[in-house]
């Protein structure tokens, strides 16, 4: 049972090399806390994460809601991930063909391929999908996808057939080496324990936003919804005191998983 193993038993489990990665950093870091950065601006966006690098295994950014974009800025994150030991994921959910989703990822504006460890994916065009991410990256043994099998906001057209056909697509031979984990809502979705599963939709002083988000408490997230990383966005990024309020994440999200794997 993945629930009850610890992070550093799971990374020898993981197929995905970014996987296994991120199993040992979350261990070695004592978080499993990825906030989200969804801010317009370049200053804002470096201010806040040297304000919680030393909290998160991961950051994710929305690449596509920057206004001031420059390669600069990916070089700057790039080095703050190194100083403060987190990986990059780019959450772009490609849902594509093969072909559009190679250029999407390696090339455009973005070249999000150059710079982000990990990005996230929709499962919907199934292996093409996964295919073109392959093909967009110049070598794809040092990248890893997040799958999305579930969703967080009310009323998604997700049902579990699609959640049990993603999981197919994910453990199939030939991606398995590609797919670091599984973005979903409930507990039973991963069982394999090399994958980690990312949960969105957490905050502690909200139940929903008014754009049909649903909010899950960090204790819930991890020890009902089985969420390996919590995914935190306005929760901590509209606090007043961002480097308090992550650090309030990642000790709530950290206990929690911690009494998971010792009951
Ligand atoms: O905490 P929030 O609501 O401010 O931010 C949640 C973040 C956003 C969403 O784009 C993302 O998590 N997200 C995802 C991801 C990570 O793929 C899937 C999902 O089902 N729900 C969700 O909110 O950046």
């Amino acid at each position: 049972n993945r629930l009850k193993m610890s992070f550093e038993a799971r990374s020898n489990h993981a197929r995905c090399p970014v996987a296994k990665r991120l199993f040992q950093l979350m261990a070695v870091k004592k978080s499993n806390l990825c906030i989200a950065v969804d801010l317009p601006k370049v200053g804002a966006i470096l201010d806040l994460v040297m304000k919680i690098g030393p909290h998160i295994c991961v950051l994710k950014t929305h690449i596509d809601v920057v206004e001031d974009f420059n390669e600069n800025f990916v070089h700057s994150l790039v080095a703050l991930a190194e100083k403060y030991n987190f990986l990059i994921m780019e959450d772009r959910k490609f849902a594509d063909i093969g072909n559009t989703v190679s250029m999407q990822y390696g090339h455009g504006l973005y070249k999000i391929s150059q710079w982000a460890d990990l990005v996230t994916c929709h499962s919907l065009p199934g292996k093409g999908v996964l295919d073109g991410l392959k093909n967009g990256a110049v070598d794809y043994s040092n990248k890893g996808v997040f799958l999305l099998a579930e969703m967080s906001c009310r009323g998604n057209l997700i049902n579990e057939k699609y959640t049990k056909d993603t999981m197919e697509l994910a453990m199939d031979g030939s991606n398995n080496d590609f797919i670091a984990g599984i973005v979903c809502q409930n507990p039973h979705v991963v069982t394999n324990p090399g994958l980690i599963q990312l949960t969105p939709g957490v905050q502690i002083s909200n139940t929903s936003d008014e754009l049909s988000q649903q909010y899950s408490s960090p204790q819930s997230a991890i020890k009902e919804k089985g969420a390996d990383i919590a995914v935190v966005g306005r929760g901590v990024t509209n606090s007043p005191n961002v480097a308090a309020a992550a650090e309030e994440y990642r000790d709530q999200l950290w206990s929690a998983y911690c009494s998971r794997i010792e009951s």
